[in-house]
């Protein structure tokens, strides 16, 4: 902290410097950060030197046999014997690993990674990939890793780098574009990165398949100068905006040659999850208008269909009826993006519904049934996955409530204790025994480390604006690269906020959805309020009849209690 000359300003200054040194409490917290920083970092070289030992330049390690696994091409759902026999991988972890390195700031190994890759790395392989999984991994990952390398303030490169990361991107972004060529747009969601679209191929993606490409792609473009990348990209998203059904709901799966729906029974998990993360992002990277209406609308849909409590089930997307009572770990994110939406309040609640799933069972299993309150009998697994860190990341940094360091710590402390074996990190089978399974998936090294480490350390974030790609590489939010903000960014256009109090407690978007989110208790005539608004009963929105629950802020609707015992809206229209 540095003070001013004024002897007035100084004594001041001098008082609150003094307050940080001897204030036991912030000295504790400091003490605490950097320690669990340094264990976060050991992690991260744990699991990756082991991928460097034994898997690379395979795709991703396998821990336990400490050999290696060909998940670019498994994601393909292709077996070894079916790739060219020279095939030794695309090193997925190593290139998902760089950005992670460029935040722990080891630019000896960035570098050397860069080197590599721009020597060795190809994409002119006659295997059949996920157009999803390698545009988040790999070109996510290359395309973040530019960034990083082109940014003199990291100094992460000593000798020259002459863009061939971008040259990779480019290369790859390229293979993908014949899987959008497809009646309206939407992209198959396998490509073969030699051949194309493979004879007979799949017609079935997902939303978040299809729906979550822009931030990548978008990027590629304005990088390169070929829009093609850009307009393929949201060209199919805009497709899918207008499938939506007339209540702002969007199905699961669908046909990209029919532009069908497949599955009508929708969420914010497994299948559509990073779709919405994406419309935010997306607006926030590329400051379009349009990002920020399709979300909004999204947004408030989820609240007013998904959301239970704190907690969110899955509804069908034509009747808004609920359909299955589950909780699926991918949801996990769901707090963070609501902190990006300025929803901390709602963030809040539901990430403590989380994290006492991970506390009940250690880590969060892949399902959980809501109505039963017992794990899926056949998704019992956690693969190291990151979304209850990176929700805790984002929770720290707009409260700093020294709480999310305690969570951050608990996650840290079940990682090490269930799933740290001599060869790296090994995914877990089933959570009710800890069996684990040989498989150490890229996302460790990418995003659960990585969030992590950020949540004990932020410097990277503090120094500049980063979005975060949904499989957590760091895109820097440029002024270039946006469109002027439209006013309808500025919350007072869309609040009906009885009074201006409201505006620094909750953001705009949770003053239009009921229940409400963050009563306030303390002065409840300045509760927001829409004109037909009646809260339920119990803040917690638990009832045993319909009469203790009230009515809907936005439809202006009855609510009624639900079998396992919620208000909501779940009588038919
Ligand atoms: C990651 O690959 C990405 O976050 C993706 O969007 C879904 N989740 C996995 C890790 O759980």
């Amino acid at each position: 902290m540095s003070c001013p000359l004024h002897p007035k300003l100084l004594f001041l200054c001098l008082l609150i410097s003094l307050a940080f040194f001897i204030d036991p409490s912030s000295q504790h917290l400091e003490v605490k950060k950097k320690l669990m920083r340094e264990k976060v970092r050991q992690m991260f070289y744990h699991a990756y030197d082991n991928y460097m030992t034994y898997a690379f330049p395979h795709d991703e390690l396998k821990p336990l046999t400490k050999s290696f696994t060909d998940s670019l091409s498994e994601l393909g759902n292709l077996k070894l014997e079916h790739l060219p026999t020279d095939y030794n991988g695309s090193a997925v972890t190593l290139v998902e690993s760089l950005s992670s390195l460029a935040i722990l700031g080891n630019s000896t190994e960035f570098e050397k990674g860069i080197l590599w890759l721009s020597e060795n790395l190809t994409f002119d392989i006659d295997a059949r990939v996920n157009l999803f999984e390698c545009n988040i991994r790999v070109l996510g990952g290359l395309i973040s890793a530019h960034l990083l390398a082109i940014d003199p303030t990291n100094r992460l490169i000593q000798g020259s780098y002459n863009n061939q990361l971008l040259r990779l991107a480019e290369d790859l972004g390229k293979r993908f574009l014949p899987a959008f060529e497809t009646p309206k747009g939407l992209p198959y969601a396998w490509i073969n990165l030699k051949n194309g679209v493979m004879e007979n191929e799949t017609t079935e993606t997902s939303t978040s398949g299809c729906g979550s490409l822009i931030l990548e792609m978008g990027a590629l473009s304005r990088l390169t100068g070929d829009p093609r990348f850009e307009s393929a990209a949201l060209r199919a998203l805009r497709q899918l905006w207008r499938m939506r059904s007339s209540l702002d709901l969007l199905g699961t799966t669908l046909d990209v040659v029919t532009g069908e729906w497949l599955e009508y029974s929708s969420s914010i998990g497994a299948g559509v999850d990073s779709f919405y993360e994406y419309l935010l992002k997306a607006y926030i990277l590329f400051g379009k208008e349009d990002y920020w209406l399709m979300f909004h609308s999204a947004y408030l849909a989820s609240q007013k269909y998904f959301r239970h409590g704190h907690w969110y089930h899955e509804a069908n997307m034509w009747s808004g009826k609920p359909t299955y009572w589950q909780l699926t770990s991918l949801q996990a994110f769901w707090p963070g993006l609501q902190v990006l939406a300025g929803d901390v309040a709602a963030a809040n609640l539901s990430h403590r519904e989380f994290f006492h799933v991970w506390e009940k069972f250690g880590v969060l299993p892949e399902r959980y049934l809501l109505d039963h309150q017992i794990i899926h009998p056949t998704m019992k697994y956690y693969p190291l996955r990151p979304e209850l860190a990176e929700s805790t990341f984002y929770l720290y940094q707009a409260t700093k409530d020294p709480w999310y360091l305690d969570v951050g710590e608990t996650i840290v402390k079940s990682l090490n204790m269930y799933t740290k074996v001599p060869g790296g990190f090994a995914s877990v089978r089933d959570v009710t025994t800890m069996q684990l399974e040989d498989h150490q998936h890229s996302f460790f090294l990418a995003e659960t480390c990585k969030y992590l480490y950020l949540l004990f350390d932020d410097s990277f974030v503090a120094k500049k604006n980063y979005i975060f790609t949904t499989e957590g590489h760091p895109i820097q939010v440029m002024s270039s690269w946006h469109e002027k903000l439209p006013e309808s960014y500025f919350s007072g256009n869309w609040t009906f906020s009885k009074s201006g109090a409201w505006e620094s407690q909750a953001s705009a978007l949770s003053l239009q959805v009921c229940p409400s989110i963050a009563p306030n208790s303390r002065r409840p005539e300045q509760q927001r309020e829409s004109a037909c608004h009646v809260p339920d009963k119990q803040i917690d929105h638990r009832c045993w009849t319909n009469k203790e629950c009230g009515v809907d802020a936005t439809t202006c609707r009855q609510r009624s209690c639900s079998g396992v015992g919620f208000c909501g809206l779940w009588n038919p229209l």
